[in-house]
């Protein structure tokens, strides 16, 4: 795979885009040179994390801690370099397009989707999903297993949902319920969001699964471990992440979704934030560096959608008054050097739908054996 990488690699750059390789691996040398003072330990514990994910699917705590320094030190050239590569080696299908609930197969749509998505890092689509799986995902999330998410410093526990509980800042859905869900099974083959990854990546997207959340409201401090504070996501090389409000998500009692626009690129984000590292950043922080214009909650009714670079600052808000449940997709260019998003495998079981099976089996490829197996 590495000789072919380096063959296409090749192939581009006589395509004539030697100039633009050579200007984005300048930059990237130039800032690891000034951030690293060249530290080889940090590039050989990356290199042998990247060997080692490409042998044996396994990345080691040292590998990952290189990889995230590597984007953080920087500022993301790394990732937008292996982002300019990886359309070499995984190119993406051409695939006819298909409206799916987003409604992408006019092209007006996706594009406008996407020049979005590259200015600002996120995109809230007009189409919504229809009420009736809205209302079908809420019952379901009201009686599947789930952890509760206790306030800080107090582990999380298997229990019923019980929105009720004060003590509780919310509950996470078992990641293998959330995938024997028909509905969500039907969503996940729904050709819209992989039109949209697709494009965004610029290569063949890989599912690394869904994920279900309630938060519930309360008067305490915002919560760590719901990503209540400032932060940027670091799990993967390049990725693009699918939000939909299940429940109403009017106002900020309800704690939408808020993002700082266009802060998941190069030089968007100060040294002085980045060199705290993978740390939760305070809103004054925040709002003293970006002005209140960028710093977009993200509202709306039931079955709304909305793609984001979560590269970009962002946080859900702490409700303060109202419950939320959101159901959350993601879509990595490589599960390469990625972090495993769950503790253990999601499997594809015989009891999923016949559609979901048949979709499953004739992509392989973007339902990657890191992150799922059959039953
Ligand atoms: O719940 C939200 O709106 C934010 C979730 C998030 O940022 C995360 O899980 O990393
Ligand atoms: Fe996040």
């Amino acid at each position: 795979m590495a000789v072919d990488l380096f063959g296409q690699f090749a192939a581009s750059v006589e395509a004539g885009e030697a100039e633009k390789a050579a200007r984005m691996a300048k930059g990237l040398f130039h800032d690891l040179a000034r951030e690293t003072r060249w530290n080889p330990a940090y590039l050989l514990t990356m290199l042998g994390g990247l060997v080692e994910a490409l042998t044996t699917g396994a990345l080691t705590e040292p590998s990952y801690q290189a990889r995230l320094r590597t984007y953080i030190e920087t500022d993301n050239r790394f990732n937008e370099f292996v982002a300019w590569l990886t359309p070499a080696y995984k190119p993406p299908q051409n695939v006819p397009p298909a409206p799916g609930v987003l409604g992408v197969a006019d092209p007006a749509v996706l594009e406008n989707s996407i020049s979005t998505l590259r200015r600002d890092g996120y995109h809230l689509f007009e189409k919504r999903v229809p009420d009736e799986v809205m209302v079908r995902l809420e019952s379901f999330a009201l009686q599947a297993p789930a952890k509760a998410i206790y306030p800080e410093r107090r582990p999380s526990q298997d229990t019923a949902v019980d929105l009720t509980n004060k003590e509780v800042d919310g509950f996470q859905l078992d990641a293998q319920a959330v995938l024997d869900c028909p509905d969500v099974q039907a969503l996940l083959m729904d050709p819209s969001f992989w039109s949209v990854a697709r494009s965004y990546l610029g290569c063949e997207p890989v599912c690394i699964g869904a994920t279900m959340r309630w938060s519930v409201p309360s008067a305490r401090l915002p919560s760590d471990s719901l990503a209540q504070f400032y932060h940027w996501d670091a799990g993967w090389l390049n990725w693009l992440n699918f939000f939909f409000y299940v429940t109403d998500c009017p106002s900020p009692e309800y704690g939408p979704h808020v993002y700082v626009r266009g802060t998941h690129v190069h030089g968007a984000k100060p040294a002085e934030l980045r060199q705290r590292f993978y740390a939760r950043i305070s809103d004054a922080d925040i709002e003293q560096i970006y002005k209140r214009e960028n710093i977009i909650p993200v509202t709306g009714p039931r079955g709304s959608v909305f793609a984001g670079d979560t590269r970009c600052w962002h946080k859900g808000l702490h409700p303060t008054g109202h419950h939320r449940l959101t159901l959350q997709f993601s879509f990595v260019s490589t599960p390469l050097l990625a972090t495993r998003f769950f503790d253990r495998k999601l499997l594809f079981k015989n009891s999923h739908t016949e559609p979901f099976k048949v979709f499953v089996r004739e992509n392989r490829d973007r339902f990657s054996p890191l992150y799922y197996d059959w039953e």
